[in-house]
């Protein structure tokens, strides 16, 4: 049974130049990536502060390596899923479009994305935390145990933002422009909590995008929402482009 969108929807978004997706773990969710705070969440088994900050890592970096190595593996052996191919052919449809994403699982770019900010870095990559010498997953997890740098033996560490942590100044710019000049935003999987990164929709509302969240539950951007699209993104985004098509051959837009 097809999904219906609103005609404010599909004009808003017919009429678009500037389009940004917003996305958390959910996007990921239908590749297999847990999410944290779903039922089958990673933050069930481990609490964040836990794990995922630096004292923790300087206190017990065996016990975050062997979490980040399980997460490495995982995330290694799937496959992006309809929602972010559907995101790379929005790519495509709009003069401008931008993926700011909070996930590290670097999935939105091997399904093909270009325009692709991470704020909260990406899971492929490694760097001393000592000299600042790059790694690669190749590199670092043929390492037993905690993995050293071979330039300093300093501990190597995942180039993800730990809480606590800035999150890279030039991807925090590149969103935040990208944000505030949005025609329609789409939040698509995310929950919404975590800070600055919860702001950014809030930035592009502010600025007169036209909101809109994709989630099959609500979450505390809901009420700031335009339009709530209940249900999963790998369901939601492939219908709404399929609408978005339809209609541009309609109105014989380009
Ligand atoms: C900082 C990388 C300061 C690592 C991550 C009190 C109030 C406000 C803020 C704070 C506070 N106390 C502390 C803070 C700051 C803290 C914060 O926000 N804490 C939260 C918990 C309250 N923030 C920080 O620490 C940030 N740094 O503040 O620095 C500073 C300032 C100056 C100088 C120095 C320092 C850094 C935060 C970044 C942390 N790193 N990830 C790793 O992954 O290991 S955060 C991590 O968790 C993710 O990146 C993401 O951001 C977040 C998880 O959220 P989601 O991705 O949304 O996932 P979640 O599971 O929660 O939700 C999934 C959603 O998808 C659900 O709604 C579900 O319904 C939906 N869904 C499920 N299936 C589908 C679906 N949707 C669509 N389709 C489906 N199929
Ligand atoms: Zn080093």
């Amino acid at each position: 049974m097809s999904l219906t969108f609103s005609d404010r929807l599909i004009s808003r978004l017919t009429n678009a130049q500037s389009v940004v997706a917003f996305t958390g773990a959910g996007v990921s969710a239908e590749s297999g990536v847990p999410t944290f705070r779903g039922s089958d969440g990673i933050w069930k088994k481990f609490k964040p502060e836990e794990l995922a900050n630096f004292e923790a890592f300087m206190k017990n970096p065996e016990l975050v390596w062997e979490w980040y190595s399980a997460r490495k593996k995982i995330i290694a052996n799937i496959e992006p899923n309809r929602g972010h191919h559907t995101l790379v052919r929005m790519e495509q449809m709009f003069p401008r479009f931008a993926v700011i994403t909070q996930n590290i699982d670097n999935l939105h770019r091997r399904a093909g994305s270009t325009n692709v900010f991470e704020l909260h870095g990406n899971i492929e990559r490694n760097y001393c935390t000592k000299c600042g010498t790059p790694y690669t997953n190749e590199e670092v997890l043929t390492q037993a145990g905690v993995p050293r740098c071979l330039k300093c033996n300093g501990l190597i560490r995942p180039d993800v933002v730990w809480f606590g942590e800035m999150l890279p100044e030039d991807e925090w710019e590149q969103s935040v422009r990208a944000a505030e000049s949005a025609d329609v935003f789409l939040s698509i999987g995310t929950s919404a909590i975590v800070y600055p990164a919860a702001s950014i929709p809030l930035m592009a509302k502010h600025q007169g995008a036209y909101l809109v969240e994709i989630n099959p539950e609500p979450t505390p951007l809901t009420d700031q929402a335009d339009e709530f699209l209940m249900g999963a993104s790998g369901a939601i985004l492939p219908e709404l482009y399929a609408r978005l098509v339809a209609e541009r051959q309609l109105q014989q837009l380009p």
